[in-house]
């Protein structure tokens, strides 16, 4: 892609977490910096450790591809490379790569002077990741409760985990970040459909404004969040819903190890149904 005119204001220097000048530059579209080079590497030796798996594994089928993490035996050790081990370095790789863009959007975002929520929000993503193949796994004592990369073999490993605890929709928090993912479509449908309302009239007609679009939802509920609001709701629903799935998986094992439905004995056992 053609370097855009306006371009050149942006591509200012500084803002860099890491490296001083030394890889403050741009490559195309692309700004570089430190964590540029550490996300290719990390990617690089990621995704052609997955390959040889793939190789030295028994189908190049992409849907039964399986990457798995070590067997329990092993626990937190490091397991030799066609036992798990593979699993571990590209986990490590996953990791780092993720990392390094969440740093890399912290410095565009400090090179031009914006908030970090980008980097901040990602980070969520990240630490969901984080909480499936590094927490649980040392919350409950190995590597083999991580999940296998895989298309198919990681819905198995969901299913597998998900009727260990017999019904997982009965885990709490597991309800409330399904809620929240619901929400967040709830939120940006509303959202999208209504900008795209005001901003398409017919031909000949102006674009509405602001005072449009909060009519719309006074008339509608008597109520209006208002244009910078329902962006903060939008960020903070879709945030909540990653670290919802964060917390009802991490409690699934290193905190209740019953059925859920067991769980909400609590309700039955309240003091106020005893006579
Ligand atoms: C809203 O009130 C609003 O402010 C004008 C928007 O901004 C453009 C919106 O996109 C939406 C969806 C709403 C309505 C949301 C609530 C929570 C009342």
């Amino acid at each position: 892609m053609a370097m855009l005119s306006f371009e050149e204001r942006y591509r200012v220097k500084g803002g860099t977490l890491v490296g001083g000048e030394l890889f403050d530059f741009w490559v195309g579209p692309f700004y570089v910096g430190f964590f540029g080079v550490t996300t290719i590497l990390f990617s690089l030796v990621g995704t052609a450790l997955l390959v040889w798996g793939a190789a030295i594994g028994p189908t190049w089928n992409l849907w039964q591809i399986n990457i798995a993490p070590p067997d329990l035996s092993y626990g937190l050790a490091f397991a030799p490379m066609n036992e798990g081990g593979l699993w571990q370095v590209v986990t490590v790789c996953a990791v780092g790569a993720f990392v390094s863009w969440a740093l890399r959007q912290a410095e565009i975002a400090r090179k031009l002077g914006m908030g970090l929520h980008i980097p901040v929000a990602f980070s969520f993503a990240v630490g969901a990741y984080v909480t499936l193949v590094v927490v649980r796994p040392v919350l409950l004592g190995a590597w083999g409760h991580g999940f296998p990369y895989g298309i198919l073999s990681h819905l198995d490993w969901v299913s597998n985990v998900g009727y260990q605890y017999l019904h997982f929709h009965y885990n709490p928090a597991h309800m409330i970040a399904v809620s929240f993912f619901f929400t967040t479509t709830l939120a940006l449908s509303l959202h999208g459909s209504l900008i795209l309302s005001v901003t398409n009239p017919k031909e000949g007609e102006r674009v509405k404004t602001s005072e449009h679009e909060n009519t719309f939802f006074r008339d509608t509920l008597g109520y209006s969040i208002g244009a910078m609001g329902i962006h903060r709701l939008g960020l903070f629903l879709a945030l909540s819903a990653g670290f919802f799935s964060a917390v009802c998986i991490v409690i699934s094992g290193p905190f209740w190890t019953r059925g859920w439905p067991e769980w909400w004995s609590w309700w039955l056992n309240l003091p106020i149904w005893s006579q």
